[in-house]
């Protein structure tokens, strides 16, 4: 019985019987393992959502590790050493997870550095002020919560188990954004100024991380059949704005859209445009930073090639002892 139009690599299609139960397991709400059969499609679909998201925790490093050697105390120096170092393990964690799809790491890596994998549009925005890494953890972190809790409950196995400690983490990373905007906040006028402006820098592209709007998601639909993804783009985007307008209220800090407002009947705020064709054009590269972030990975591999080679030779080594032993 074959049905569907869904096919595996060699464009055959796949049986409807497998297919069925595929679903049914997912309808239960029982995980899928990687040794467990799935649809061709579903492994791709989560190859290209596990990877880009792994190449967005290693490409966010950049933005924060910024400010690492001018943060301004000892102690602000050693916060935001550790959170990006956390990111640095999301990737690890998450790259660790693509390939029980059976996906190496090299090639994954190869394709962030030839530019063929996305990574997440807001990490291509720069930071000029202290106050943007505050910004960016109350923001971005925030919106990365906010869409990676439901992914503890994704259909496959490990990247759900994945999510769990890196949600930890990520609250975290959030509360200390919110208290750096705190802090900021209630300092001198050119603090507050200062706070005011990377708001004003980050609210839309924040906005944004959610990914277009409903009608114009290519993957959703297949992928909320699938509980990759538990709510909708637009679904998350309303949740996260109606969670962050209360916070920017209480740092007395105004968010940057003259035509949000709280509406009574629906429950929740309702927001202005968002620029789409800013979204698309930093997706297709031409954001403002989009070069100057693959350079520095391109770099940075470059140079890390003699220590996978050391690791490679350690290795070696201990292989052959171990062998001689045996
Ligand atoms: N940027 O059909 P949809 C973090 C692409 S982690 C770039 O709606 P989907 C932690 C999309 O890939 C942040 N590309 O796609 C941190 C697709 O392209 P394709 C990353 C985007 O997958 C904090 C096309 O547009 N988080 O922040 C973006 O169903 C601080 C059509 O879109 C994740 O990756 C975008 N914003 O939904 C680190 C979470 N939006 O492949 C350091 C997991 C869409 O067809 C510092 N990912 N695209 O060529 C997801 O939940 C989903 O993949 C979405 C997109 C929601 C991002």
């Amino acid at each position: 019985m074959y049905s569907q139009g869904l096919t595996d690599a060699k464009g055959q299609e796949e049986p409807a019987d497998l297919l069925a139960e595929f679903q049914a397991k997912i309808d239960r709400e029982e995980k899928i393992e990687p040794r467990d059969w799935m649809p061709m499609a579903y492994r791709k679909t989560l190859i290209r959502q596990m990877s880009q998201h792994a190449h967005s925790e290693i490409v966010g490093q950049l933005p924060e590790g910024n400010w690492i050697t001018r943060a301004p105390t000892l102690n602000r120096k050693m916060i935001l050493l550790a959170k990006v170092q956390d990111e640095a393990g999301h990737g690890l964690y998450i790259y660790s997870a693509t390939e029980t799809l059976g996906v190496s790491r090299d090639q994954l890596t190869d394709e962030l550095l030839t530019g063929k994998a996305k990574y997440s549009s807001i990490f291509n925005y720069p930071t000029p002020s202290w106050a943007d890494m505050g910004a960016i953890g109350w923001l971005v972190d925030g919106a990365a919560i906010m869409n990676q809790v439901p992914l503890c409950r994704c259909s496959y196995g490990p990247y759900a188990r994945s999510m769990v400690r890196i949600c930890k983490e990520e609250s975290f990373h959030q509360r200390q954004g919110y208290e750096i905007m705190t802090v900021l906040a209630r300092g001198t006028q050119a603090q507050k100024d200062m706070a005011q402006r990377a708001l004003n820098r980050t609210w839309w592209p924040s906005l944004m991380m959610f990914g277009p709007s409903d009608k114009n998601s290519t993957h959703s639909a297949q992928s909320m059949k699938w509980k990759i993804k538990r709510f909708s783009n637009d679904e998350l985007r309303q949740k996260f704005i109606d969670a962050t307008v209360p916070q920017a209220e209480h740092l007395g800090l105004t968010i940057p859209d003259p035509d949000l407002k709280w509406n009574e009947e629906t429950g929740h705020y309702d927001h202005g445009e968002i620029n789409w064709d800013e979204l698309f054009q930093v997706i297709k590269g031409n954001g403002p930073c989009n070069k100057e972030r693959l350079q520095a990975r391109i770099d940075a591999h470059e140079n890390g090639e003699w220590v996978r080679e050391a690791a490679q030779t350690y290795q070696q080594k201990q292989n052959n002892q171990h062998n001689e032993a045996a």
